[in-house]
């Protein structure tokens, strides 16, 4: 059970919900019974609130427009933010300026949450790794509750769980900015790459907010981290008092250190090195036993392992539910092979360092799809690779002239929209390669959302499949 829980919100708090996307909603639904009273706001037009305005009607909470804030904010005691919105927001900073504390959704689940939690932060391989997590807890035998940014929100699945469920959360720094106690029994970082660098000034301050994961643990807590992550393994560093991480630490890497309790062996072998205890060494799987591409699945199969050695997970469960595990869809997700060409929908790389291991996943030629909107990150590091290994390049969306610009080599094209884009790939491709759509960037200039992106690629390859079929 979680020892302190720094106060569930009082019956008689007034709340304002600000935002009513997913998190919002869930937190509408959450809290209605559990307080005095619920406000919402949100800066949609009433048009795109529509099915928000509903789900408020049926809960009996009333909508505050945002140009009305002001006559509520005396009665309001504590706001629910949902994660898009920063806290640099204007809506946000009216409702901090009246002294009112402003705590994320994950922060309001953590109170509300009676289980142990296992929380995952990390640039990339955070769903992968939070899906293998509760199928591992599943395979063990527990009751398990996944949530957060994988897409249901985290207070729902608080809310619901009992003392003996485990809770396995996926956090993303703009979730981690507004907490305040927030606690995981487990907390594991994955990686930090550039990313979300429209929302962050630097990479130092989106470190932070990842950092504050492990900012509320203590002693009877672990902390999990990538050593071969630059940015992770310097979490302690810049601390006059030594170690900033209070908890237990446990560390993982490609190869053997003297602080690594899971490492590779020649690359193969996952091996763990007891932290107490018996000290010989325990070989856990070998790497061929992982039914997910590319090496960066490696580092998440052995952060998830980690955390489950930590929860003193029976190793049989561990190995069968690892073995057992398929990927996620829009993750390296193979869709068809037409004309001996494969097909790969890798849309929720949304980040330059999710192409980088996407391209690293193949020894096959590779025809690349790529852009969308940018976010504030650099495409350098990303066309070293990408003309290193792909010998053509479709582009689309508003980042193709600033990816256009850093590859070498490959030829370059652009489209504009998804059908023109695997038309084009199909053409350039020859029987033995590979068509990888994996953008690097967010998808709202085209598409609603990374999803959304993936079915219409997957849909136009269907298309040619029908032509090919045909002919
Ligand atoms: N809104 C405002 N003002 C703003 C911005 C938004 O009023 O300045 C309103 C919008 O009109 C909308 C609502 O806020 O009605 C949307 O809130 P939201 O953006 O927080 O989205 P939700 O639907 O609540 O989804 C959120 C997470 N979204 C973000 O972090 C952007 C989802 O993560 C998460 O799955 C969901 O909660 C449930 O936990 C998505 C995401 O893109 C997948 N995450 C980022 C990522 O993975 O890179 C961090
Ligand atoms: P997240 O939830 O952090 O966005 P996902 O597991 O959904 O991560 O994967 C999103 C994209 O990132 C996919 O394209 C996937 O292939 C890639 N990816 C997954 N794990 C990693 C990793 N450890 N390093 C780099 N890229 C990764």
């Amino acid at each position: 059970m979680n020892p302190q829980p720094s106060g569930e919100l009082g019956r008689d708090e007034n709340v304002l919900i600000i935002g009513l996307g997913r998190s919002g909603r869930a937190s509408v639904e959450v809290l209605r019974t559990r307080v005095a009273r619920v406000y919402a706001t949100d800066e949609a037009s009433p048009d795109e609130l529509a099915d928000a305005f509903a789900d408020l009607a049926a809960a009996g909470v009333e909508y505050v427009e945002p140009a009305r804030l002001g006559d509520y904010l005396e009665r309001i005691t504590v706001a629910v933010l949902s994660p898009g919105i920063p806290l640099t927001s204007p809506l946000v900073r009216r409702v901090q300026a009246a002294r009112i504390p402003v705590f994320s959704e994950v922060e309001v689940a953590y109170r509300l949450c009676r289980a142990p939690i296992v929380a995952v932060t990390g640039t990339k391989g955070k769903s992968t790794t939070t899906a293998l997590l509760g199928a591992l807890f599943e395979a063990a035998g527990k009751t398990v509750r996944v949530g957060g940014n994988i897409g249901n929100a985290l207070i729902r699945e608080t809310a619901a769980a009992s003392p003996d469920d485990w809770v396995i959360a996926e956090v993303s720094s703009f979730q981690l900015e507004s907490i305040r106690s927030f606690k995981p029994r487990i907390s594991l970082i994955l990686n930090i790459t550039p990313d979300h660098l429209d929302r962050y000034p630097s990479m130092e301050e989106y470190a932070e907010a990842k950092f504050r994961i492990f900012a509320n643990q203590g002693a009877g807590d672990t902390f999990i981290g990538n050593l071969d992550d630059p940015i992770v393994a310097s979490a302690n560093q810049g601390q006059d008092d030594g170690s900033r991480i209070k908890a237990r630490e446990l560390w993982f890497a490609s190869e053997p250190h003297r602080n690594t309790t899971l490492y590779l062996r020649n690359g193969r072998q996952i091996v763990y090195a007891p932290p107490t205890g018996d000290p010989r060494p325990v070989d856990i799987l070998r790497t061929s036993e992982i039914a997910l591409l590319g090496a960066h699945n490696i580092e998440n199969v052995m952060g998830a392992i980690l955390v489950a050695l930590a929860a003193e997970l029976p190793l049989d469960a561990i190995r069968a539910g690892v073995r057992n595990f398929r990927a996620l869809g829009h993750r390296l997700e193979p869709v068809a092979e037409i004309d001996g060409v494969q097909y790969v929908d890798d849309s929720k790389a949304t980040n330059p360092g999710a192409v980088i291991a996407a391209m690293r996943s193949f020894d096959r030629p590779i025809v690349l799809i790529a852009g969308g909107k940018a976010k504030g990150t650099d495409f350098a590091a990303m066309g070293k690779v990408v003309s290193s290994r792909a010998k053509a390049v479709v582009l689309i969306g508003e980042a193709a002239d600033d990816i256009a610009a850093v590859v070498r080599r490959a030829k370059v094209e652009h489209a504009t929209s998804m059908d023109d884009a695997v038309l084009r790939a199909s053409n350039l491709a020859e029987p033995g390669d590979i068509v990888l759509l994996s953008p690097g960037c967010a998808s709202f200039d085209m598409f609603r959302s990374a999803e959304h992106r993936g079915e219409l690629f997957a849909g136009a390859v269907r298309g040619l499949g029908a032509v090919a079929g045909a002919r």
